[in-house]
């Protein structure tokens, strides 16, 4: 499950802590638990924390992934070969949460969060081969009941760091009681060389310092280009099999 972070965000919150909205929050839980003012980080992770705006989340993650079980299992006997090769998700943690609105330039508040950041809950799905991914976006869109919100394509044009993978922004409708709110997963669709390599530059952002920085970037945006290849010959030599 999802770990859980004290938050520590770089601008330590202080570019924030004049705005009203926010004074107000800290007195409401001045006022409950008598306590030191909480920072806005750990007001952040109180309420990404709270039981409903966990299960929210976590329910529209069991939607998306049950629906793209019922999509494996029809791609599959259509193409009769394996098309899905695995699913994970994560709802993102406070920690993370933090450090993107403060890339973004945002206030560091759950409100902003939830209004702004399209990947709170994300789900990854690996295919085996990378004509697979667009099957299975196509299925996505075909889904009456999800909503898909944007789309960014990074295999047709990979980003500047060589990462590749399809992204939906998918809205599922998730209703309690009498209210349905619209709960938005970034879809991440990949193929199990696109993921290979995205797995090996995230580790590879942990060792590196400043002065490798340079020179890592670059090399890792060479290994895309080489797997991208790879990816592509595998792929070949797969319709060459089924063309007998
Ligand atoms: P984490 O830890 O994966 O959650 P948007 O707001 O929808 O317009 P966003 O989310 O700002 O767009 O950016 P983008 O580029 O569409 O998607 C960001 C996510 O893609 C990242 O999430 C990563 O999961 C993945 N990603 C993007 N670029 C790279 C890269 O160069 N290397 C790797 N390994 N992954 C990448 P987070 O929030 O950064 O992290």
């Amino acid at each position: 499950m999802m770990k859980r972070y004290k938050a520590c965000f770089s601008c330590g919150g202080n570019r924030h802590r004049d705005s009203k909205k926010e004074k107000k929050r800290i007195n409401i839980k001045e006022n409950l638990t008598g306590a030191e003012k909480l920072s806005l980080e750990d007001l952040l992770e109180e309420e990404l924390e709270n039981p409903m705006v966990q299960l929210r989340y976590t329910y529209a993650l069991d939607v998306i992934r049950a629906k793209l079980r019922l999509i494996h299992a029809d791609l599959t006997a259509q193409s009769r070969r394996p098309v899905i090769r695995n699913l994970s998700s994560r709802i993102k943690t406070a920690e993370s949460i933090g450090r993107k609105l403060v890339k973004k330039q945002h206030e560091i508040s759950f409100e902003t969060a939830v209004a702004t950041l399209n990947d709170i809950a994300g789900i990854r799905v690996v295919c085996y081969f990378c004509d697979d991914i667009y099957q299975v976006a196509a299925a996505i869109r075909e889904q009456s009941d999800l909503r898909v919100i944007k789309e960014k394509d990074y295999v047709k044009r990979p980003k500047k760091s060589g990462y590749q993978s399809v992204h939906l922004i998918v809205g599922v409708p998730v209703t309690y009681r009498d209210r349905t709110q619209e709960i938005r997963v970034e879809v991440q669709i990949r193929s199990f060389a696109m993921d290979y390599w995205a797995e090996m530059d995230t580790q590879m952002c942990y060792k590196k310092n400043t002065a490798q920085i340079l020179h890592v970037e670059r090399e890792t945006k060479n290994y895309s280009d080489l797997i991208a290849e790879v990816d592509n010959k595998m792929l070949e030599l797969r319709r060459r099999i089924e063309g007998g």
